[in-house]
């Protein structure tokens, strides 16, 4: 059954995502309303096509950006809209069918449980996952970890995930990075340093062969880039606040 809030929405950034999108849409849809999608100046039909699906169904909205702006920017957009519209909680998910919707009701409930924390998925790969891409991550992981003094962040790169939306507005306000590529990591990050505790849950991701439609936008060496030049910023926070975060951490273990 689809569970219909107030609160709690489903945020799905897109940017040419193939002909996944519509079943991801559809699916996230059967279990929660509202969803929302933000077209990020796809120039692949999927503004039109969603568009269509949106005019026969009150519980999608599409908002459609001229201009891509990247991942990060495009759910800020969406951020913006959902706190005007009284919204506290955003769950992200990617639009190209790797996330598993049938995971929503369970992430939504444990937000609601635990307002002030994030729920992060944490991925259980199969088969289909590239080695290259589930190495890269245990790198990101191990940085994230540090970064943040081991705060408990299980996955730092996951986009399955729900935010509450006011501190992840003050985060993205106060930088111009994480826009891209570098919106996942380095969201986590700050939260943890904002003092939004991470909650873990598992989740399945698939990867899908080009032949069964999988699409997917990260470059290895511009995205990697990205990846360590946001690392290498977010060591620099970090030691930074390396006094605060030490504090905290002895206030907690005492
Ligand atoms: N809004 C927006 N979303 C993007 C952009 N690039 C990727 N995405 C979305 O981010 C998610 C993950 O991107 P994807 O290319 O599949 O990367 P991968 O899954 O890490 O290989 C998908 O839902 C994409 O539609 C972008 O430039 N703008
Ligand atoms: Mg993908």
């Amino acid at each position: 059954m689809t569970a219909v809030s107030s609160t709690h929405l489903v945020l799905i950034p897109s940017y040419n995502p193939g002909p996944l999108v519509y079943e991801t849409v559809h699916a996230a849809r059967r279990f929660w309303s509202p969803v929302w999608v933000v077209v990020d100046g796809s120039s692949d039909g999927s503004a039109e096509g969603l568009r269509a699906m949106a005019a026969q169904d009150e519980g999608l909205r599409v908002m459609v950006l001229a201009h891509n702006g990247g991942k990060g920017a495009a759910v800020l957009h969406g951020l913006e809209q959902a706190a005007a519209a009284g919204f506290s909680h955003v769950l992200t998910m990617d639009s190209d069918g790797q996330h598993p919707p049938e995971c929503i009701p369970a992430f939504m409930t444990e937000s609601s449980r635990q307002p002030a924390a994030m729920i992060l998925g944490v991925p259980l790969f199969d088969a289909s996952a590239p080695s290259l891409r589930v190495q890269g991550r245990r790198i990101s992981n191990g940085w994230a970890n540090l970064e943040t003094l081991w705060a408990g962040i299980g996955d730092s790169l996951f986009g399955f995930r729900v935010y509450p939306i006011a501190p992840l507005r003050r985060v993205m306000r106060d930088q111009r990075w994480m826009r891209r590529f570098d919106f996942d990591p380095e969201a986590v990050v700050r939260l943890c340093w904002h003092g939004v505790r991470p909650v873990n849950l598992p989740a399945s991701v698939r990867y899908y062969r080009p032949e069964e439609g999988g699409v997917s936008h990260f470059r290895y060496l511009r995205d990697n880039l990205l990846l360590t030049w946001m690392h290498t910023r977010l060591f620099v926070g970090f030691v930074w606040r390396l006094p605060v975060l030490l504090a905290r951490r002895a206030r907690s273990r005492s």
